[in-house]
């Protein structure tokens, strides 16, 4: 019998801020699953820490809340000792990008079939809206009260440029799309990197005229540009449009089968 979204949920309630975009992407982690037929048992999500990181706590299957930049160490770990695990690791842009940074450029360029969402709302949220890498220029964060003099990086062109498989930028704004582009990530065989633009509406909208979820919808409605239509356009400033879509999307040996190829010549020595 095929799966419904409720064999994906667990049975304890969200404690996210009302209107906040990760209910959005929760949700299309487990439509995607549906869609995929996964078995629950063969699925792992992991997090680091931080509002995203509670994640794995609103589904129903094997899940893992790590520490703060390393959920993909973690990730790694438990892909390397079972492959035939689905693993998922859903982090932040400051826990994917600040603190975990290192293990992000290295986890895209090793290749692993992983798959890293990232959920960028622009700010620390959890912690009370310091700036991350991902904080626009000229944005203000409780860090950068007068405005932030340090330019965003843009996550999905990292990924791009550290080799992963599949990168692709949605926003919890284009619901149906992201539920594809997750979808299309986890089916990937190879390190995958899904970048959601999302809502923080109490910790960044607030600081930046944007204080209700629907301003910051419509933020992002106005800001994308399909990919079909433009070349590639990170966000810097909050005037900037930016890219939707698929990126990348490499045929490339994953980790895994490399590895195996090594220990059969080994095993010849
Ligand atoms: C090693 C370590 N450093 C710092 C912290 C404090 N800390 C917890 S969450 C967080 C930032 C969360 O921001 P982000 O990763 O963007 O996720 P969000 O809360 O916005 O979803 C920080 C700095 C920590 N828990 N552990």
């Amino acid at each position: 019998m095929k799966r419904a979204l409720q064999d994906y949920k667990s049975a304890i309630k969200p404690i996210w801020c009302p209107g906040c975009g990760d209910y959005g992407i929760v949700n299309s982690v487990q439509k995607a699953l549906v869609t995929l037929d996964i078995a629950p048992e063969n699925i792992v999500a992991v997090s680091g820490i931080g509002c995203s990181g509670r994640m794995p706590t609103y589904v129903d299957f094997n899940t893992m809340h790590t520490t703060h930049g390393r959920a993909l160490t973690f990730a790694t770990g438990i892909k390397l000792a079972k492959p035939s695990l689905n693993v998922i690791a859903v982090m932040g842009d400051g826990d994917a990008t600040a603190i975990g940074g290192n293990h992000f450029i290295h986890a895209a360029r090793r290749n692993l079939d992983l798959t890293a969402i990232i959920i960028n709302n622009q700010i620390y949220g959890m912690t009370g809206g310091q700036a991350s890498p991902t904080t626009p220029y000229g944005a203000n964060s409780t860090t950068s009260p007068f405005s932030n003099i340090e330019h965003a990086f843009s996550i999905a062109e990292l990924a791009v440029a550290a080799g992963a498989s599949f990168v692709a930028r949605g926003t919890v704004y284009h619901a149906v799309q992201l539920d594809k582009l997750i979808e299309k990530g986890i089916r990937k065989n190879g390190f995958s990197v899904v970048e959601v633009m999302s809502n923080c509406h109490v910790q960044f909208g607030r600081r930046n005229k944007m204080g209700d979820p629907v301003t910051m919808l419509n933020w992002f409605k106005e800001h994308a540009v399909s990919k079909d239509n433009g070349s590639s356009m990170p966000p810097d400033s909050l005037d900037d449009n930016f890219t939707i879509g698929v990126l990348a999307d490499l045929d490339k040996p994953d980790y895994i089968a490399e590895y195996r190829k090594i220990r059969q010549k080994a095993k010849r020595k």
